[in-house]
């Protein structure tokens, strides 16, 4: 699986869509930072992903040697639940646009990003890659799960109809600089974050944490993702799906604890049980991407430690956003 002809040049023009997002911005540092030098970006107002002709238009005009699809509406688990159906629209629309316009704009080579989701609800743990499609899905994250499964389908569609180079790649819970921090919208460890650092600032006694703690879940750090997305571009060209984590989970609880103690946080933690916990245990198998030569270097502790530096420096809370 490991082929040389997908090697990457220096000056290979390479599409980041979505690159604004958690994992499109950490891919683009990466890429920068290792001298490719010929990005291409565009915003939504330049490029509406879910407009089929401006997409068709973008990529004729460009035509890209290599594109990474890293946009999506993403949200967690709040945002999941409320909006079922432009999690499903939306997603199937920018998916399908941007893999239709690369193959007819002759990309040699397109990266897909899935997740973790689009695993039945009670796969074996860790979860491999043969457990796509063995059993239903969880139900607080199935649209995002549906369009995302749809979106592999279609890469592998392409493989096989037309010989595309095209890969899907399953990130699990993925944090880092760029991370949506939203409390209705955003993902756990985003907004325990926040709580922890708000309730620490105004000397709160404690901190409101959804569900039981129990649901456990695997995190990765998006400079760990945007290190093996270059890896996978560079040394898989297999239409097969191919999982990438830490290799190891935590339980709620014990996260909101890693992340107080890190923030400096001393109260307590106090659940809200009316809030769901979604599905109950989330690791991925890693060992086929380890095989291939790969492994993550950020660990838990390290990465949330390095986010909250970047927090404190970087987030502007909403209320402070109008006098700045
Ligand atoms: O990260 P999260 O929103 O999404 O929630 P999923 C993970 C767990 O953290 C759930 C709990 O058990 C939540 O109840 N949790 C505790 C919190 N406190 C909070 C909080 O303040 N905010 C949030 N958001 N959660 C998402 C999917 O599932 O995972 C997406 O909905 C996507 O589609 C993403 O696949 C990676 O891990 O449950």
């Amino acid at each position: 699986m490991l082929n040389t002809h997908s090697r990457m040049k220096q000056n290979d023009k390479i599409y980041v869509a979505g690159h604004s997002g958690l994992v499109g911005g950490a891919l683009v540092r990466l890429l920068k930072a290792r001298g490719f030098n010929n990005l291409i970006t565009r915003s939504r107002a330049e490029v509406d992903l879910r407009d089929e002709r401006a997409v068709r238009n973008f990529f004729a005009e460009e035509r890209p040697d290599l594109a990474v699809l890293a946009a999506a509406k993403v949200g967690g688990i709040k945002a999941n639940i409320d909006a079922p159906v432009e999690f499903l629209i939306e997603n199937l629309q920018i998916q399908n646009n941007v893999i239709r316009a690369a193959h007819e704009a002759g990309a040699r080579k397109l990266l897909f990003l899935g997740s973790s989701c689009i695993y039945p609800k009670f796969a074996p743990q860790p979860i491999p890659e043969s457990a796509l499609l063995s059993g239903p899905l969880e139900p607080t994250n199935e649209p995002y799960a549906i369009a995302k499964i749809a979106g592999v389908k279609l890469c592998q569609a392409f493989a096989r109809e037309y010989g595309a180079n095209f890969i899907s790649v399953m990130p699990t819970n993925l944090y880092g600089p760029g991370d949506d921090f939203d409390l209705e919208t955003s993902h756990a460890l985003a907004a325990l974050l926040r709580k922890a650092h708000e309730a620490k600032m105004s000397g709160a006694g404690e901190m409101i944490v959804w569900g039981t703690g129990v649901p456990r879940r695997e995190f990765l750090h998006v400079d760990d993702l945007a290190a093996a997305v270059l890896f996978l571009l560079e040394n898989y060209d297999s239409p097969e799906i191919i999982n990438v984590g830490c290799g190891e989970d935590i339980s709620i609880l014990e996260l909101a604890e890693l992340i107080c103690d890190v923030v400096g946080f001393r109260g307590e933690l106090k659940w809200d049980r009316s809030k769901p916990d979604g599905t109950p245990r989330k690791l991925l198998d890693i060992s086929k991407i380890k095989k291939l030569g790969w492994q993550p270097t950020i660990s838990l502790r390290d990465g949330v430690a390095r986010f909250y530096e970047w927090f404190l420096d970087n987030y502007v809370p909403q209320s402070m956003a109008s006098v700045r």
